[in-house]
């Protein structure tokens, strides 16, 4: 499955395997270069279990340092549970999958200079070689198109609240719809409109939507939204069955699967809800919209909370690594 994505990606791109101390500079001046990192190459080629990781989060979801230090933390459960981690993100046009310590470090660095790349962005950014981190949606296309078929998250992006006028709804909702890569998060904000997330948008785009071990489907912050999801899965071997499943009857749909975040680290609902509030009404009165309200949203919460909600975002996104990397591990004993 990887090896002949791969051999089909040789023919409409020049692939090049970084070197560990390689840059990332475009040696034939080619757009339509994409970079894998040699781990990654070696454990597509060889079978092994790989789990792509998103990069927004590093360049737009935490402040520096933590958002560093989360990256290579998270690499590191991958790690110790199995698999090969591959972060994505376009470094100066070329999209890299699994980053050197010296271009994640890079990537945590960019501050404002990073540009939050969605299916829309790619283009462009490569074009004009840019650089920054790739969303949800924007790491499924590249995943996918290296056979990567297991991605970790922390939260991914939903429908605005008033969605229903402003018609924001996150690209990461469409691209589950089009594009068969698993995603492991621990669900959706509630500074997303949950209910119409779930039951209209995922339901419409033919997502299958999964809770593990509840059946109510996680908030992100705190273990509980409230909406059931539609099916539970309770054991990583489980969860890779429905992927092959889902990979051999070629649906091309997504996997979204949910699981809580660990209740010694969730946030009191109260807490997080009045601060999510004041920050809702802070981005409306200084008229901050699209892809600029999330990472806005994130950091507001941050301070109102006193650093809670970004202590608890770093928890969860590591315990999701640890499921993430434990069904890719299955799903390789399953492929074998
Ligand atoms: N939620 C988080 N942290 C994040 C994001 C969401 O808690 O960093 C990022 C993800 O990369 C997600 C993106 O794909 O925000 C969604 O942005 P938007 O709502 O603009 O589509
Ligand atoms: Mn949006």
């Amino acid at each position: 499955n990887a090896l002949s994505r791969l051999a089909n990606l040789h023919r409409h791109f020049h692939i090049t395997k970084s070197s560990t101390k390689g840059g990332s500079e475009n040696e034939n001046g080619n757009v339509g270069t994409i970079k894998i990192s040699p781990d990654v190459s070696t454990a597509l080629s060889t079978g092994k279990a790989v789990v792509a990781l998103e990069s927004t989060i590093i360049s737009h979801g935490m402040p520096y340092p933590q958002n560093l230090e989360t990256a290579k933390e998270v690499e590191a459960i991958v790690r110790e549970n199995g698999a090969v981690p591959a972060t994505i993100a376009i470094l100066d046009g070329i999209p890299c999958i699994g980053l050197s310590p010296e271009e994640m470090e890079r990537l945590a660095k960019l501050e404002k200079t990073a540009r939050k790349i969605s299916r829309r962005d790619i283009a462009h950014v490569v074009a004009t070689r840019s650089s920054g981190g790739t969303t949800v949606s924007a790491t499924m296309i590249f995943a996918s198109m290296v056979g990567i078929s297991i991605f970790v998250t922390g939260g991914i992006g939903g429908v605005h609240k008033h969605g229903e006028s402003t018609m924001d709804i996150s690209s990461d909702l469409t691209e589950l719809g089009r594009t068969s890569i698993t995603v492991v998060s621990a669900g959706v904000k509630s500074i997303l409109d949950i209910p119409r997330y779930l039951e209209n948008i995922l339901e419409t785009q033919g997502v299958s939507v999964v809770s593990y071990q509840t059946d109510d489907f996680p908030a992100f912050y705190t273990e509980k939204s409230g909406c059931k999801a539609p099916c539970q899965l309770d054991t990583p071997e489980d969860c890779a069955r429905m992927i092959e499943v889902n990979r051999k009857l070629d649906l091309k749909t997504g996997i979204l699967i949910g699981i809580p975040i660990p209740k010694e680290h969730s946030v009191s609902g109260n807490i997080i809800e009045s601060a999510i509030q004041t920050a809702l009404r802070e981005a409306s009165d200084k008229g901050i919209s699209g892809s600029a309200e999330t990472p806005y949203l994130l950091s507001r919460v941050n301070e109102l909370t006193g650093g809670a909600s970004l202590e608890s975002n770093i928890a969860l996104v590591k315990n999701n690594a640890v499921l993430g990397a434990q069904i890719a591990v299955a799903l390789a004993q399953i492929q074998d």
